[in-house]
């Protein structure tokens, strides 16, 4: 009896399965109620005493063999599952939903790469700033009402501690360390004590670019500006200079582009003027030269502003400023852009 038990171990282990279906076959032939070892286990009742141990002993091996073989069986097969039946690589991937950059940094960027492509750097600068750097520096008068707590968000008073007004701050910083030629331009948010409204907000964000060296004119300034709306806008906008008025520039300007709706024939976008003011600008005032170590006797410059919200609305036609600050998405995926 005992050799027998033997060979059926021999035999058990010969097997190798290649399907779950062969290993519950394997199961039920050894395992199972009418299998090998339940017909064993009837034979050792009626086997003599004095063999009793020994015969135990096989049975039990045998049935401890089969169990592991089994396990091991089964884990092998779901091994081999999960990297070939499970997986099939040329399935097409699980859809993505790559995101958008937000249209403020759309365009932010495409200002950069014009701005940097006439070679001009780049320069930032602290958010919370003194009153030097956002008011005295570009010689705004004392009285002006920028300074006033209605127009300009103040942290702290006497010495005066206040959000920027504007990215121009940073430009002062540059020309604290740098003497001509400066050509930077400074991108940035910037914040002002506005009520918020579709054409208004108290945080936007600004690009300021700044150019001082020898013999700089206004009419460099012109045809840097005309280079940017054409890059910008296309090739066939027009653009014109009204005159204005900034403490920091001296003459000042206001700059139109022609309607990018009706091509200037007018329409309800441009209030039927065919024009759209997107910038300001003008040549740096002396006193800013001068308050800031520049010998405004060798050196003439010119400057200019825009605000990123405003060119983002005339580029893409969006008729309300608060669409950029409330993160619908529905809103933000129509601005897929490379940049
Ligand atoms: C220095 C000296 C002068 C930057 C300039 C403007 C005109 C301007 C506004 C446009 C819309 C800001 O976002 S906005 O409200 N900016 O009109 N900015 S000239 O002049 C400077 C900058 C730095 C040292």
């Amino acid at each position: 009896m005992i050799q027998n038990i033997d060979k059926i171990l021999d035999e058990a282990r010969q097997f190798s399965a290649g399907t779950r279906e062969e290993i519950e076959q394997f199961r039920i032939k050894y395992l199972g109620k009418k299998g090998i070892l339940s017909d064993l286990f009837s034979i050792f009742k009626e086997v003599p005493a004095d063999q009793k141990k020994e015969m135990g002993k096989k049975i039990n091996e045998l049935k401890q063999f089969v169990a592991e073989r089994i396990e091991t069986l089964l884990s092998n097969l779901s091994d081999e599952n999960d990297s070939s039946d499970s997986a099939d690589l040329t399935l097409p991937g699980p859809p993505m939903q790559p995101g958008a950059r937000h249209p403020i940094s759309v365009v932010r960027n495409q200002i950069i790469e014009i701005f940097t492509s006439l070679g001009y750097n780049i320069s930032e600068g602290p958010e919370i700033e003194d009153d030097w750097h956002v008011f005295s520096a570009l010689n705004f008068p004392p009285e002006h009402p920028a300074r006033d707590m209605q127009d300009t968000f103040f942290i702290e008073k006497d010495p005066d501690i206040l959000l920027r007004t504007h990215t121009s701050s940073v430009q002062v910083r540059v020309m604290e360390k740098e003497q001509p030629p400066i050509r930077t331009i400074s991108p940035g948010r910037v914040f002002r004590n506005e009520a918020i409204s579709a054409r208004a907000h108290c945080i936007f964000h600004q690009v300021e670019g700044l150019y001082i060296d020898e013999n700089v004119s206004f009419a460099d300034l012109k045809q840097t500006l005309l280079y940017f709306a054409r890059e910008m806008f296309g090739k066939e906008v027009e653009i014109r200079l009204r005159p204005s008025y900034f403490p920091f520039t001296e003459p000042s300007a206001e700059m139109d582009i022609s309607c990018q709706i009706c091509g200037g024939r007018g329409c309800n976008v441009c209030k039927y003027t065919g024009w759209l003011e997107i910038l300001g600008c003008g040549m740096v005032d002396p006193n800013v030269l001068e308050y800031n170590n520049i010998d405004s006797k060798k050196y003439t410059g010119f400057a200019f502003g825009m605000g990123i919200e405003r060119v983002a609305m005339l580029k893409y036609q969006v008729k309300d400023l608060r669409l950029y600050f409330e993160n619908d998405v529905r809103f933000l995926e129509q601005f897929r852009a490379a940049y």
